[in-house]
């Protein structure tokens, strides 16, 4: 039997949506509605709804995921979020979506952009969704969706041009506007998502960018927990847990992090009264984005690069190799930490806590996954905590070798001779660099740092940059990736002994 709001009553009542939460209606359009969003801001707004009542039911649109709409509807678009901790595993079924529509269900989805009710458009588009240069923040105004959406503006395709489109609107019939929220994992992520607005408002029509400059508030946020891709095994996990078939469930870990820049246009749920801890308005996010983007984001992709190419397929897998746990920990402590300043927050305990998340075995967090869109994550995962080491004179041997691993995974060729499915928008690119310099690493790591889209200048104008990454790179291409963690890890023991 499938889950259903009438399965469920025989099943498992206790996990039936409250009746007010049934009635609600719409407050929410998210845009990129995939695993993150449904075990965190759907659960949360879900828990809002069944505390404190609110009409913030999610419409969730999805860019081509129409398997995920067709279970969702034959689901009454409930589903269920399994929070696994090792062989523990406990499940909340979340009645908080209206509908799930795709990104060429043009005129519902702005049928609820157009309505007044909708108070906030969230989005988790991944970074790539930007359409943006990832060295600089621009709108990359000859990236394929942007030029068509600038060419037909009420037929978009990108993420942007919705939210543009719906803005335009509301100015043209004095609809108050709705808050555009970023859950993307990028520093300063509001501030990623209205300089792309805005240069594609500016492309379109003087007086809209004028209005949206004027009026709209684009709040940052940091958002943290472990959300995997969900695998055929999870949902037999979950819908024996709860006694009927979940093919929309999504499995995560128990921690779970928001934090919210308080400055919204319109209303908003007041997640941060709900009974679930961790969630923090605040007026300044950026010491907390730094903090998770370089200490769990750039170790996360560090272990997807050299664990990947030392043949572990999961982070739990790597992570319980004890030299990789040595080198992750060592890495975070000795080359990422100088670069993060918060206050308030036990940095030790945090990092303690993200090796434990790390472990969990419920989780079978590929590390092919995190490997995906290298080109969009080495900027804020390692280049960013490099040149602030490059600036304070702090050794980043580790970050070196992570930082090679990456070339040496988009070569598309493992260790072992196999392919490898490189996912990336600039995997062409990767390809052609490596084809032509692959007999020489000197040039390969200076054609790579010279790729503008994904390396600031300011690492050109660093020889010593180059130096150690080409010597990183070609010890991974003679010993291997794992020998080349194990050596850095008994080099960093002698030396700490010394
Ligand atoms: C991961 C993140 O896939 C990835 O790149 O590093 O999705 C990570 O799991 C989340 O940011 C955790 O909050």
């Amino acid at each position: 039997m499938k889950l259903s709001l009438s399965s469920l009553s025989h099943a498992n009542a206790a996990h039936r949506p409250t009746p007010s939460e049934l009635s609600a209606k719409v407050g929410i359009v998210h845009l990129g509605y995939g695993a993150f969003h449904r075990a965190h801001q759907a659960l949360i707004t879900d828990t809002y709804m069944k505390e404190k009542g609110g009409n913030w039911k999610i419409v969730g649109v999805t860019w081509g995921n129409s398997e995920l709409q067709d279970n969702m509807a034959e689901q009454d678009n409930l589903y269920s979020v399994g929070v696994g901790y090792n062989d523990q595993l406990d499940i909340h079924v979340v009645g908080a979506v209206e509908t799930i529509l795709t990104s060429r269900e043009i005129d519902k989805i702005f049928a609820y952009l157009r309505d007044p009710a909708v108070k906030i458009v969230s989005l988790t588009v991944t970074e790539k969704g930007y359409c943006h240069h990832p060295a600089t923040g621009d709108l990359d105004l000859e990236h394929p969706f942007i030029k068509h959406d600038l060419e037909d503006p009420s037929h978009p395709k990108s993420a942007i041009g919705f939210l543009v489109e719906g803005l335009n609107y509301r100015r043209l019939h004095g609809i108050r506007p709705f808050t555009p929220l970023t859950c993307d994992n990028l520093p300063e992520n509001g501030h990623v998502l209205e300089k792309v607005v805005l240069q594609f408002a500016k492309a379109r029509d003087a007086e809209l960018y004028q209005w949206i400059k004027d009026n709209i508030q684009f709040p940052c946020t940091m958002v943290d927990r472990i959300v995997p891709r969900t695998t055929a095994q999870d949902i037999d996990r979950v819908s024996e847990a709860l006694g009927v078939r979940d093919d929309a469930c999504v499995v995560t870990e128990p921690f779970l992090q928001w934090v919210v820049e308080d400055k919204f246009v319109n209303e908003r749920p007041l997640w941060e009264t709900t009974s679930i801890a961790n969630i923090q308005v605040t007026d300044d996010v950026l010491p907390f984005e730094e903090m998770k983007l370089r200490l769990l984001n750039g170790t996360h992709s560090s272990m997807a690069y050299l664990g990947y190419l030392s043949g572990y397929r999961t982070i739990a897998e790597t992570i319980a190799d004890p030299q990789f746990k040595t080198f992750i920990r060592s890495m975070m402590d000795n080359e990422i930490t100088p670069s993060v300043h918060i206050q308030g927050v036990d940095l030790n305990d945090y990092k303690n806590q993200l090796i434990e998340r790390y472990e969990n075995r419920a989780l079978k967090h590929l590390t092919w996954q995190i490997a995906m869109d290298g080109s969009q994550k080495v900027p804020q995962r390692f280049l960013q905590t490099m040149r602030y080491g490059l600036e304070h004179n702090i050794e980043l041997s580790g970050l070196y070798l992570a930082l090679a691993g990456w070339i040496r995974y988009v070569s598309g060729i493992d260790e072992q001779n196999q392919a490898i499915d490189v996912q990336d928008p600039l995997k062409e690119t990767f390809a052609q660099v490596w084809e032509q310099h692959q007999a020489n690493p000197e040039q390969l790591v200076t054609a790579f740092v010279a790729i503008n889209k994904v390396f600031d200048p300011f690492f050109t104008q660093h020889p010593e940059f180059t130096q150690k990454l080409t010597a990183a790179l070609k010890q991974i291409l003679s010993i291997g990736a794992k020998q080349s963690v194990y050596q850095w890890v008994k080099q960093h023991q002698s030396l700490a002994t010394h």
